[in-house]
């Protein structure tokens, strides 16, 4: 048997749907909650898809960007200020089948070493431990490309991406390169982002957003129209961090 579980879930999300499907349900998004730590975040028994990046990313634009909402999630000119994870909740006929969780970008020069510190702390126990979490999308602007932090993030999730946690990194901002230059930078991320998803994104040309809709879709309904379930926490992610993963990396 030559098929491996990456090639598996890959030809999975290839499968056609009607982008206006995937799109209105991504329409449907509606706030849900906002906690400042991880504990007072609700339990979900939906897939759960997490937002991450460094500040300016494009993460919030990108989000409202794929629910088609102008102002679901703040689209800050002061980066560094969304010290929430807020979740939003998708699903038609207000029933909920997935959640979008936009957690605080990182690595922004203007917070404080402790305030850094504390975000670090609560993303990587977030992506370790929440049980819900069924996909990472990681944004980046493909002009730094994945930064030390990004790294760090990816290498938190890797044991829950060997148990089944997909991830997508969405290179931002495609507007602001040439097409050539779009293709250097995704096979040099294909490269390293370890057998994940990658995608070039343009909020403002509107590129990517169908095909990101459609393989978030299929991520939360691998069985066509029935939602998944989320893919179980690592026994390791049970016992709480009390460290950064990056105690020695200045943060940018
Ligand atoms: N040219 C361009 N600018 C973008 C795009 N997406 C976001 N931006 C800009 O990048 C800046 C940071 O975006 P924002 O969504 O607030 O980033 P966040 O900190 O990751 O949430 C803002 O000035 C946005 O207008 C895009 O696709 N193209
Ligand atoms: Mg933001």
């Amino acid at each position: 048997m030559t098929t491996n579980s990456s090639e598996f879930a890959s030809c999975q999300t290839s499968a056609p749907i009607d982008p206006k499907l995937a799109m209105g349900w991504m329409h449907t998004a509606r706030f849900l909650t906002t906690a400042a730590q991880l504990h007072h975040l609700p339990p979900v028994d939906v897939p759960e898809i997490a937002f991450v990046g460094r500040s300016n990313a494009g993460k919030s634009t990108s989000i409202n960007t794929l629910t088609q909402q102008k102002q679901l999630a703040f689209a800050s000119k002061k980066p560094g200020r969304t010290q929430h994870i807020n979740l939003f909740a998708l699903g038609k006929q207000g029933v909920t089948d997935a959640v979008l969780a936009d957690l605080p970008g990182y690595g922004y020069a203007a917070v404080s070493r402790s305030d850094k510190e504390r975000w670090q702390r609560v993303m990587l126990n977030y992506l370790m431990q929440r049980e819900s979490l069924s996909a990472v999308v990681l944004l980046c602007d493909p002009r730094l490309g994945l930064t030390e932090l990004d790294e760090a993030l990816l290498d938190a999730i890797r044991p829950r991406v060997e148990q089944g946690l997909k991830f997508l990194v969405l290179l931002t901002k495609a507007d602001k390169l040439t097409r050539s230059e779009q293709a250097k930078i995704l096979s040099i991320t294909k490269l390293n982002a370890g057998g994940g998803e990658v995608r070039m994104f343009s909020a403002l040309k509107k590129q990517g957003v169908d095909d990101v809709a459609q393989l978030l879709w299929h991520w939360c309904h691998p069985d066509g129209l029935k939602p998944a379930t989320p893919a179980p926490a690592t026994p390791e992610a049970a016992a709480p961090v009390d460290t950064p993963a990056t105690p020695d990396t200045p943060v940018q």
